[in-house]
């Protein structure tokens, strides 16, 4: 299991994390999409075959990529 929070600047409101977590959840292999829309970050948990790089893509895609 690994897990990391990531810094999303796009982040404005619950709607955003909600659509984060959709979206993320969609990847197979994440477990787990936690976000706190005040301190625009998330935290995910996944395993393989999910990998960081695939979460920052689909991250990416849907117009909220991470900071870092
Ligand atoms: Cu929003």
């Amino acid at each position: 299991m690994e897990t990391k929070n990531l810094s999303i600047p796009n982040i404005t409101c619950g709607h955003c994390v909600m659509t984060i977590q959709r979206e993320l959840g969609e990847i197979h292999g994440v477990s787990k999409v936690e976000g706190d829309p005040m301190a625009k970050e998330i935290t995910v948990e996944w395993d393989a075959p999910a990998t960081l790089e695939k979460i920052k893509s689909t991250l990416k895609e849907i117009n909220y990529p991470a900071a870092d």
